[in-house]
């Protein structure tokens, strides 16, 4: 059994998607992190970051935080989701490293300025549109030719789809990414990912474009 610490976010719903996608059985925690629950100090002991979402694995006590550091420890527990030839695996991995590098922070800095801080930085909420626009050209390019990030469904499109669903927060609109689009509406009807989205609570459905 799994215990997962965790809130309606998109780092939080990858782990929720991925524990829904290999079948394991987990029980979400949630940690309101609008009211502090990540500073808790039992929450701290499990994520020393102080951010969701964490795992403990009561099979063998792993206790760990860091979405990308989960999904590979999912995959590598189930043997799913994670290409095991060598030259499939380094590119999940590189696709992965960037919505971990990219894609998150990037996004993140788009909701922080452009939907809860408008009006305050001008500068920042440029900077921050203009790069995520650039990650969706980077995203539509990679999936003209590709019908997933790498070949199968697998960590990386994990990984990346929560946060492309908060596409209106971004103020993005997926007609100007066909293939962003086509790619998110195929995993938005995967049903672990319609159930995933809505752990550890359910606020709305699933956003479609
Ligand atoms: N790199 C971390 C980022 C985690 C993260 O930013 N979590 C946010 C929610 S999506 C959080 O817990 N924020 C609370 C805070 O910053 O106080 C990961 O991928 O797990």
């Amino acid at each position: 059994m799994i215990d997962l610490y965790t809130w309606t976010t998109p780092n939080g719903r990858k782990v929720s998607i991925m524990l829904e996608e290999v079948g394991l059985p987990y029980t979400s925690h949630p940690i309101d992190i609008t009211k502090g629950d990540q500073h808790g100090p039992n929450f701290v002991k499990i994520s020393p970051n102080h951010k969701i979402p964490a795992i403990v694995d009561h099979d063998n006590e792993v206790v760990m935080m860091e979405s990308g550091a989960i999904l590979l420890y999912l995959a590598e527990k189930t043997g799913m989701l994670m290409p095991g030839e060598d030259k499939a695996r380094w590119r999940t991995m590189e696709w992965l490293m960037w919505q971990m590098g990219g894609i998150g922070p990037m996004l993140g800095q788009v909701h922080h300025f452009v939907r809860f801080n408008k009006g305050k930085s001008a500068y920042a909420e440029e900077r921050y549109l203009n790069e995520a626009k650039r990650l969706y050209g980077v995203l539509d390019a990679r999936l003209a030719d590709h019908e997933y990030l790498v070949d199968d469904y697998s960590v990386a499109d994990i990984a990346t789809w929560p946060w492309i669903s908060r596409f209106e927060w971004q103020t993005i609109d997926l007609d100007d990414h066909p293939n962003v689009k086509r790619w998110y509406l195929a995993i938005a009807g995967r049903p672990a990912v319609q159930r995933g989205y809505h752990v550890p609570k359910k606020l709305q459905e699933v956003p479609m474009p």
